[in-house]
């Protein structure tokens, strides 16, 4: 058996001899003047709070949507949602909280608020995202992504999505160690959904175990995803649950280390089964 990886952000220190959960909580209204109102602030702290109770070990919180079509919102709005929450969270909680954003003014600001983890689905590519991570104390999850969101979709190719996708994460993996992050503070996430076909993302999950063996957390994000909906034959959104949860629990079983999902208590159930009957993970063996 391998020894188990331990994952550092900030003040937290997690050995991951089990499985984590990453409870996503977006605050991405589709009216600009909502993000900052007090309803929606106190409506997404009790949102946090319930997901923690539900067994959340991480809250992402996230500003800006990254959904394929995406245009992105500018730097103020996105500050506005997110460090106002960060702060209630902070104040009402005692787990680690994660900051979805690419901008590196977000990222700063957003630890300074609170946050212990930045998870960028850009991989700190962005001009000065690099620097504002390794000049703060949190963990940094560096996840694939083939283009942006607004145009991402419009059919993606690899030569061989695997290990391009092996050969990239590496590489940003590097360049964090490189500027003297340590690798306790590194995650890693394939990135399912963005810039993949369904064919890339089924290659891409059942290489997992691989993407495991990079000695780094690997985290994985298939909640609700079109993926899920997809699998089960154009299922929509409010219907992808179960597939959701069983993506989550296959996850974990091929090396995931961290989960990330809108349905806590179900994931919880799920990998609470997995715990008690004693099964073992990939990266366990
Ligand atoms: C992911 C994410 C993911 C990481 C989103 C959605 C799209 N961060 N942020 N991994 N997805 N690390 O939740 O559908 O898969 S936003």
């Amino acid at each position: 058996m391998l020894p188990s990886l331990t994952l550092r952000a900030g003040t937290h220190t997690r050995v991951l001899d089990r499985p984590l959960i990453m409870g996503v909580l977006n605050v991405t209204p589709d009216s600009f003047s909502d993000g900052g109102r007090f309803d929606s602030l106190t409506d997404a702290l009790a949102h946090g709070r319930d997901m923690v109770a539900a067994g959340a070990d991480i809250i992402d919180v996230g500003g800006e949507s990254t959904r394929p079509g995406s245009p992105g919102v500018p730097l103020e709005v996105e500050l506005q949602r997110v460090v106002p929450l960060l702060k209630a969270l902070r104040a009402a909680l005692d787990v680690p909280l994660s900051i979805d954003t690419s901008k590196p003014e977000v990222m700063r600001e957003a630890v300074v608020a609170g946050a212990s983890m930045i998870n960028d689905v850009n991989a700190l590519r962005a001009p000065g995202a690099l620097r504002a991570a390794i000049e703060s104390d949190a963990a940094v999850c560096l996840m694939h992504m083939r283009g942006v969101p607004r145009s991402m979709q419009e059919r993606p190719e690899y030569r061989d999505v695997v290990e391009e996708v092996e050969e990239f994460l590496s590489a940003r993996a590097q360049a964090v160690l490189v500027g003297g992050v340590a690798p306790e503070r590194i995650v890693l996430d394939p990135g399912f959904g963005f810039g993949k076909t369904l064919e890339h993302n089924r290659a891409l999950f059942r290489a997992l175990p691989r993407f495991a063996a990079l000695g780094y957390p690997l985290m994985v994000g298939v909640s609700r995803k079109a993926m899920i909906g997809s699998l089960l034959g154009d299922r929509p959104v409010d219907e992808r649950m179960i597939g959701s949860v069983t993506a989550a629990l296959l996850a974990v079983q091929a090396g995931a280390h961290i989960v990330r999902v809108h349905d806590v208590r179900e994931t919880a159930d799920a990998l609470a089964i997995h715990a008690a009957l004693g099964l073992p993970s990939v990266s366990e063996e």
